[in-house]
């Protein structure tokens, strides 16, 4: 397998996966911009990361699907859902709430060109998303709660998405500081072996 990646972005989350899970597999960590190059629009037409090829070259793309596809695949890692009948749907339904609310309230703090042609307004844009984001912040502060593990207290793949989402809390003006549950769960993240190996090959800092 081959994971398609950038510095600093969610494709992070893949990385630690596949770290945890402890499969051979290639990365390549591509630089800003070389996303947008036909070689990559060829594997993912989106110009997103992350990107995963399979042996036999079939591509899939969209961390929703990756990651649930990641641990049904390797069962041993203990990385999925439980196996009660609504399991399979609350990790679904989690990874949907974190790739599709939460990854998506970042984007005008990320990329504010997207949204507005007048770079004046940017700044007031980018100050906004923290205003959007704080109550989904709150949610997941309070579903994690003293648990350990975002997905009904059981390590999952969601915690890797959590991980990667919570760096980006960084730019925020008290940062993570405002969610204890968070802070403890983005710690125990950062000291993970695992965690620490992806972040170095991804050119990304460890931040203790
Ligand atoms: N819905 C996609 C979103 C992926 C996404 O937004 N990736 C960002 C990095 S976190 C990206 O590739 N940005 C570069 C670009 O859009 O040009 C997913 O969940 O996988």
């Amino acid at each position: 397998m081959k994971l398609f990646s950038m510095p600093g972005t969610c494709a992070l989350s893949v990385h630690i996966v596949l770290e945890w899970i402890g499969v051979p597999f290639d990365v390549e960590v591509m630089n800003r911009g070389d996303n947008r190059l036909p070689a990559y629009l060829a594997i993912n037409p989106s110009g997103q990361v992350p990107a995963l090829q399979l042996d036999d070259g079939t591509v899939l793309t969209e961390a929703a699907a990756i990651l649930p596809f990641l641990a049904e695949r390797y069962t041993e890692a203990g990385l999925g859902s439980d196996d009660s009948a609504l399991g399979r749907y609350r990790l679904a339904q989690l990874l949907s709430f974190l790739t599709g609310e939460v990854h998506v309230a970042f984007k005008p703090f990320f990329m504010p060109q997207r949204f507005l042609a007048d770079e004046a307004q940017f700044a007031a844009l980018k100050a906004n998303a923290f205003v959007v984001l704080a109550p989904l912040l709150a949610t997941l502060e309070t579903r994690l709660g003293a648990g350990s593990f975002i997905l009904d207290n059981r390590r999952s793949v969601a915690d890797a998405y959590l991980y990667i989402l919570l760096r980006w809390v960084d730019n925020a003006p008290d940062g993570v500081s405002p969610y204890p549950a968070l802070s403890r769960f983005r710690a125990r993240m950062e000291i993970d072996p695992s965690v620490v190996r992806a972040l170095a090959q991804q050119r990304m800092p460890s931040v203790g």
